[in-house]
């Protein structure tokens, strides 16, 4: 097979609303049409093209390992227009304490030409009890 970046053109969440949602009325990033819990924009980022039911297990996780979190999530290849972020908060009572983590590693493992499997790690401050983490997708 011979690869030629050239007509490689990267997806954007417009385009690929189109493709995936068949009700126009449904195609904004916070909607939901197959009513997964999981917000369109969400399902673009992760690469779950609609419907994603059996996907779900996709969605991001954390684990912590001591001072060592780990977030690991489905991410789509291939695509333009948006920001993936972590967010970590003590406290989910204050919506205004989600802080913005800069991972200080991040591995990638290849699912298929089109999604990968990331997989980062924050470090979690000393004497800290509760952390909860979030994957946070904005459009550019
Ligand atoms: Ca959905």
């Amino acid at each position: 097979m011979i690869y030629n970046p050239t007509f490689n053109t990267l997806l954007n969440f417009d385009n690929w609303a189109q493709t995936n949602i068949s009700d126009t009325g449904l195609r904004g990033a916070i909607d939901d049409p197959n009513n997964n819990g999981v917000q369109n924009l969400l399902e673009f980022a992760l690469g779950l093209t609609a419907p994603s039911s059996g996907k779900l297990s996709a969605l991001p996780r954390a684990t912590r390992e001591g001072n060592m979190l780990k977030i690991t999530h489905r991410r789509a290849i291939g695509v333009s227009g948006i920001t993936t972020i972590y967010e970590t908060s003590n406290d989910l009572s204050n919506p205004n304490n989600w802080t913005r983590q800069t991972p200080m590693s991040e591995a990638i493992v290849p699912i298929d030409s089109d999604a990968e499997t990331v997989t980062v790690e924050i470090v979690v401050p000393a004497g800290t009890e509760k952390i909860f983490a979030r994957v946070k997708v904005t459009q550019e």
